[in-house]
């Protein structure tokens, strides 16, 4: 048999590819020499942070899987897992900025834009000279996104948009929005319009008081009377599945990133436990708080070997949107679990922000809520088991 390796059991590392570890690593220095010195400033403050897209951008890290033609990297799924994981690692408002730029409107621009669209919204999304953020919830539609009141009227040009969306990243200071709206020209069904900072009823306030991912910035989206050209709607989707298609990727990208928190935490433990002393002895030689460590250190194990496994079926193009669900589930649930006994284990020093654990694990409340709660996600594996729909 072979040795132990106490922080990747399963080997990941060797389960790479060049390409992968390289990008990987680039993400890594990135997160570890821009993110992690302004994060718990910028934790404390609540405080914006557009400037951090254009360093995103040159960093490689916007649009992973976007063809280079457009601006991306043109590189695989199991990439984009990656680089989530190692910003997530710092903070989980970070890999959401970068994720709703990516999977959540990068991607449905290139996967059901025209032309056009493509080669006018990709490539500054690309580099971070634009910011996008993508519209889907509303106050009254959070896990029933077919409830949504927003609709879409025709005009001689093209339409005009009313509504209102709710809990939307990056919103206050983007460029590109990508909105879904109902609307009335295609039979009422679910379709996507790309509208822009600026036009005549669009405003995007800020939601303050937010006691969860600080760092990133989170607000509404108001139509009132927007009105766009035929340009503006993404032409080759229509239906729920169309943000749908978008939420498969970000939640993938969401069990890996998930997993970077985590293993921030069970590290931040056992590096804790090591040097901490009570009753003349290192806290981490007890054997409560072992229990512990091995418990993080098998979850975290078996998250990332699915995460892993996950990312090479989508790049095979054999990953199902249940299968995405049960790894987000599974690794948010997870991850907030570990953080919360990190937090414990650290003791009062826990719930200072000198130490990441508190933060972490107030963000993944957030994490296990978006893109499908924990529950909703149960409820998708549950009907996908027994054929009978339980939502209602
Ligand atoms: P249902 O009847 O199941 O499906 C309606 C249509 O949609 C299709 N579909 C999918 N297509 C692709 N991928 C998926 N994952 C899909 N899920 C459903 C389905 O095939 C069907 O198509 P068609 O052609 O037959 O019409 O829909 P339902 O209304 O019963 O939905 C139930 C449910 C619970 C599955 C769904 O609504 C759900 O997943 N709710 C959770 C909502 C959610 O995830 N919202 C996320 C908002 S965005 C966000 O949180 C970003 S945070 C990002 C950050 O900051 O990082
Ligand atoms: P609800 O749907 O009202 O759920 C409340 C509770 O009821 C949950 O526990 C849920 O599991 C449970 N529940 C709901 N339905 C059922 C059921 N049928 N059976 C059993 N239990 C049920 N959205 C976007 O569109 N874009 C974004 O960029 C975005 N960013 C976000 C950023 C932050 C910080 C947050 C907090 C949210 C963001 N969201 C975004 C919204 C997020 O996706 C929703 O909050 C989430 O989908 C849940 O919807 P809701 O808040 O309306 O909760």
């Amino acid at each position: 048999l072979g040795s132990f390796e106490w922080s990747d059991p399963m080997l990941l590392e060797t389960q790479l590819t060049e390409d992968e570890r390289m990008l990987r690593d680039a993400a890594r220095q990135f997160a570890t020499e821009v993110l992690q010195p302004r994060v718990a400033e910028a934790y404390r403050a609540e405080s914006d942070a557009p400037d951090l897209f254009p360093m995103m951008g040159q960093a490689g890290l916007l649009g992973v899987t976007v063809p280079e033609e457009y601006g991306g990297l043109g590189a695989n799924y199991v990439t984009y897992g990656l680089v989530a994981r190692e910003v997530e690692r710092v903070d989980s408002g970070y890999r959401s900025m970068m994720s709703v730029q990516s999977s959540l409107v990068m991607y449905p621009i290139h996967a059901y834009g025209s032309e056009e669209q493509k080669q006018k919204f990709l490539p500054g999304l690309a580099s971070g000279e634009l910011i996008g953020c993508f519209g889907l919830t509303e106050p009254d539609a959070g896990s029933d996104p077919g409830g949504m009141k927003t609709v879409a009227k025709k005009t001689d040009g093209g339409y005009v948009l009313n509504g209102a969306k709710m809990w939307i990243s990056n919103s206050p200071f983007a460029d590109v929005f990508v909105v879904w709206a109902k609307s009335e020209a295609h039979d009422g069904k679910i379709r996507g319009f790309v509208l822009e900072k600026g036009m005549k009823g669009l405003s995007a306030p800020k939601i303050g008081g937010k006691l969860s991912l600080r760092a990133s910035t989170t607000g509404e989206i108001v139509m009132d009377g927007v009105e766009v050209g035929e340009d503006a709607l993404l032409p080759n989707v229509q239906g729920l599945k169309g943000p749908f298609g978008c939420l498969n990727r970000a939640r993938y990208g969401i069990s890996w990133g998930a997993m970077g928190a985590a293993e921030a935490c069970w590290h931040a433990a056992r590096s804790y436990g090591l040097e901490r002393k009570q009753f003349d002895k290192p806290i981490a030689g007890t054997q409560l708080f072992q229990k512990k460590l091995a418990d993080m250190q098998t979850e975290i194990a078996l998250g990332l070997q699915g995460s892993l496994r996950l990312g090479r079926m989508m790049d095979e193009g054999q990953a199902s949107p249940e299968l995405v669900s049960l790894m987000k589930r599974n690794n948010c649930g997870k991850a907030l679990e570990i953080a919360r006994a990190a937090r414990d284990m650290h003791g009062g020093n826990g719930i200072s922000d000198e130490y990441p654990v508190m933060r972490h694990m107030i963000n993944l409340e957030t994490v296990n809520t978006y893109e499908g709660t924990h529950d909703v996600h149960a409820l998708i594996l549950g009907r996908a088991q027994t054929g009978i729909q339980a939502f209602f």
